[in-house]
């Protein structure tokens, strides 16, 4: 493929105008390609999105795609374009080559500086963990990929870095279906439970295939690692590369110890601020990564103390009158919603609800145990969550977020837990989960003046 990656006057379209189309854009015309950006929607630029487009001299258009992004050498494909779509369909005809953004991306990064993680759930942590692990050493580690920031970002503004550069990417399985070379010197497959099957055609080993794209141009010279507990990843452990458990090839593993209550405590006595097996797990899977980059047990130590967590994620909120409030915004499938209720034992009022991703809610059943003192739900899928969970635990629906933060509040009790982990999207009412976490942190702070 190496005649693909000679891109200087080469006419390259990228497809799709979010951040990666963008970034990956601003990346190929500073290779030297002549590069058009189409995007279907009538999208208007931010003033910083307008700046890139002018500074790259980036030719594109919006409102549709039309002829004038045909007969490109090479297509680039955004990760929220599924293959079924027409533009896809009409691209992958042409017979000219269909990339995706972090394929692109890799073919300016030496192989020996990725760090990829990808898995249902527990992404975004561990890859911050890691982020958190480095720092303070004399790697210059850059965060990116699905949590936000492409890698085609990172590769046009750390250029000029040449020394110990290590990229810590969260890697996502759309942005694995068009790779070809793309080849992390470490990969990590967390977890895999059943998501996106929107996108998958209801098929999880559709998903599991496009997640396990993440080692498929590994050598036995680069690292592979999976869950031991995770049967679907146990059953599939790629035999090209170097593969291991990270729950258990752990040179770090007795560094922390997990309590019966979720409390996690590090070897010299102090409590983490992060709690839950998941949350242990993804400890293990960071520190895993770590042991190939000769980092200290005792740095690492000192940086798992600091380490506060993310945002919606089983975020602490708040403690109102001995009311404990959780915002688990992100938790939008089961297996997360699962996560966060084995992390509590207290008396607790579960906000669930949201667009609904075909997933199938009775999976909940056995976890909904006698602490679970009623489910309040909300949005489009309040009725089909209704239905799945039968009669197990009380169930109440509420109009909106606001409604069932006050009903919560004032059914609970001091010593209780009001967590909010909707098993679901946010699109039905919220631009986003971050939108729909930050709403119920307002609700929780506003709620402080009654009662
Ligand atoms: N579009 C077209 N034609 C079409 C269909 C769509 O032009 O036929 C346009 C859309 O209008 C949109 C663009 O194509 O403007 C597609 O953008 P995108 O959805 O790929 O979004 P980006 O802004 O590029 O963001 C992507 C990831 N989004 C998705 O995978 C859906 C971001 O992950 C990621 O942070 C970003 O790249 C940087 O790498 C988000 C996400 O939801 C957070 N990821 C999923 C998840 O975590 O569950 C996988």
């Amino acid at each position: 493929m190496t005649h693909l990656k000679k891109i200087e006057n080469k006419n390259i379209s990228v497809i799709g105008a979010g951040l990666s189309g963008l970034y990956v854009a601003a990346l190929a015309t500073q290779k030297g390609a002549q590069v058009f950006l189409s995007e279907y929607r009538t999208k208007k630029f931010s003033k910083d999105e307008l700046n890139l487009l002018e500074r790259y001299n980036i030719d594109y258009e919006t409102g549709g795609h039309t002829e004038q992004l045909e007969n490109a050498d090479l297509y680039i494909i955004s990760p929220g374009i599924p293959k079924e779509t027409d533009i896809y369909q009409s691209i992958k005809k042409s017979g000219q080559p269909v990339i995706s953004e972090i394929e692109f991306a890799s073919w300016f990064a030496d192989d020996t500086q990725i760090i990829a993680i990808t898995g249902t759930n527990g992404k975004s942590t561990t890859v911050r963990l890691v982020d958190h692990l480095f720092k303070g050493t004399h790697y210059n580690a850059y965060l990116g990929g699905n949590i936000g920031i492409p890698f085609s970002k990172l590769i046009l503004e750390m250029e000029n870095i040449t020394q110990n550069k290590v990229f810590i990417l969260e890697i996502s399985s759309f942005q694995l279906e068009d790779i070809i070379d793309f080849k992390p010197y470490i990969s990590m497959i967390l977890n895999i439970t059943a998501d996106h099957l929107d996108r998958y055609q209801g098929d999880i080993d559709k998903y599991l295939e496009a997640k396990l794209q993440i080692a498929a141009n590994q050598t036995k010279d680069d690292f592979y690692y999976y869950d031991s507990e995770d049967s679907l990843l146990t059953k599939n452990i790629p035999d090209n590369t170097n593969s291991s458990a990270y729950d258990q090839n752990n040179r770090y593993k007795d560094i922390i110890e997990l309590k019966e209550d979720g409390s996690i405590f590090l070897q010299n006595g102090s409590k983490l601020k992060i709690r839950g097996r998941h949350n242990y797990k993804n400890i293990l899977a960071a520190v895993a990564v770590c042991q190939h980059f000769q980092i200290s047990k005792d740095h690492i130590m000192e940086q798992l103390n600091t380490f506060s967590g993310l945002a919606h994620r089983l975020e602490f909120v708040k403690n109102i009158k001995g009311i404990e409030f959780y915002n688990d915004s992100k938790s939008t499938n089961i297996d997360s919603v699962i996560q966060a209720l084995t992390s509590f034992k207290q008396p607790m009022y579960l906000i669930m609800g949201g667009r609904d991703k075909d997933l199938d809610f009775s999976e909940l059943l056995p976890y909904l145990n006698s602490n679970i003192k009623e489910i309040i739900l909300i949005g489009e899928a309040a009725d089909k969550i209704q239905k799945q969970l039968q009669t197990k635990r009380p169930i109440m629906k509420k109009k909106d977020l606001e409604q069932a933060v006050q009903h919560a509040y004032h059914k609970s009790s001091s010593g209780s837990v009001v967590l909010l982990s909707p098993g679901c999207a946010s699109f039905d009412m919220y631009e986003n989960y971050k939108k729909r976490g930050q709403h119920f942190k307002a609700l929780v702070n506003s709620l402080q003046e009654q009662r």
